[in-house]
């Protein structure tokens, strides 16, 4: 046996630790042999009817089952568009539009994470059942999230953003986007650690589409290792991304969101193959499939068709 595939088949052992250690697991979110499996509740009103209502609630809680029922190990429910450009809701129409959905989702058994920026929705997320908090500014948005995760010893997931959606993409100036992001990232790393977050149970990630260039996105994707070094778990959030549409153009015509599937699958084969924790996706199916066979590929005979997934 070689020293990766000593280190993958011990306990919930993804990505496998360097030279034989164990690898990476978030105390609150599910062990696996493979990379994670989060799935995408967006309760807004471009998704589900008219986000808030109970028929949008009983939708996506029907929507996020489904995932689950598909192989999500994760569901993640979020109540206000992060898309370039968007603009806010209020934190009483965030609260009207997640709570039911967390509160249906984690009763049924689920583990359900919260994508907000503000720390009251999260702290009410967290009371209604959900496991962790993931925050696409990081602790930016909101001084007082990063206490209130210490506080409550949950897995939080710190997106890297520069600023709000509406004029994220202005931002997007770098001279070496992995150093920056990267540089920016410890920063954060720091300043939780210091608000006394639990270092296992913070989760990193670069953030793509946030203030990024479709170059950007595939500099971080390819040189992932370098995320990977600040010691944290990686999560990478490609799903069906604009990015991907400008990848698979032909002439004028980019593909649709829901027809970057395929590719958002074949990111998740290959960011898991490069060790991330786990990937946020739209269509379950495919990226569970991509990331057994990672899995497999990085620890021949001794993946996940060897050794059962573990909760
Ligand atoms: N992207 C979006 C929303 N939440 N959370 C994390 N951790 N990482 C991401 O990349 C991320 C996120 C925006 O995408 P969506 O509108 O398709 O959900």
């Amino acid at each position: 046996m070689t020293a990766s595939t000593l280190a993958l088949t011990a306990p919930g052992a993804w990505p496998p630790g360097p030279a034989g250690r164990p690898g990476q697991d978030v105390p609150g979110f599910p062990r696996r042999n493979r990379a994670l499996v989060m799935g995408i509740v967006n309760v807004t009103p471009d998704s589900f009817s008219d986000g808030g209502s109970y028929l949008a609630a009983a939708s996506a809680i029907e929507h996020g089952l489904a995932l689950a029922r598909s192989g999500a190990d994760i569901v993640d429910v979020g109540g206000e568009s992060t898309r370039p450009g968007a603009g806010r809701v209020t934190e009483e129409e965030e609260l009207r539009r997640v709570l039911p959905v967390v509160r249906g989702l984690s009763a049924a058994g689920l583990t359900v994470t919260i994508d907000t920026t503000r720390s009251p929705v999260a702290e009410a997320a967290l009371a209604a059942g959900a496991a962790g908090v993931n925050d696409v500014s990081g602790g930016l948005a909101d001084p007082a999230m990063a206490r209130m995760v210490a506080s409550a010893r949950v897995p939080y997931i710190a997106v890297h953003w520069r600023g709000p959606s509406q004029d994220m993409q202005r931002r997007a100036v770098y001279a070496d986007v992995v150093a920056e992001v990267t540089a920016e990232l410890r920063a954060r790393l720091e300043s939780l650690l210091e608000a006394g977050v639990d270092r296992r149970q913070i989760v990193l990630d670069p953030g793509l589409g946030f203030a990024k260039q479709p170059a950007h996105n595939w500099q971080l994707l390819s040189r992932l290792a370098e995320l990977r070094a600040l010691g944290q778990p990686v999560l990478v959030g490609a799903s069906r991304k604009a990015f991907l549409g400008t990848a698979l153009r032909s002439g004028d015509d980019v593909p649709p969101p829901v027809a970057r599937d395929a590719a958002t699958a074949a990111v998740s084969a290959l960011a898991a193959a490069a060790g991330a924790y786990c990937v946020r996706v739209h269509d379950v199916p495919a990226t569970l499939d991509a990331v057994r066979v990672a899995a497999e590929w990085m620890a021949p005979g001794s993946g996940p068709s060897r050794t059962k997934d573990r909760q």
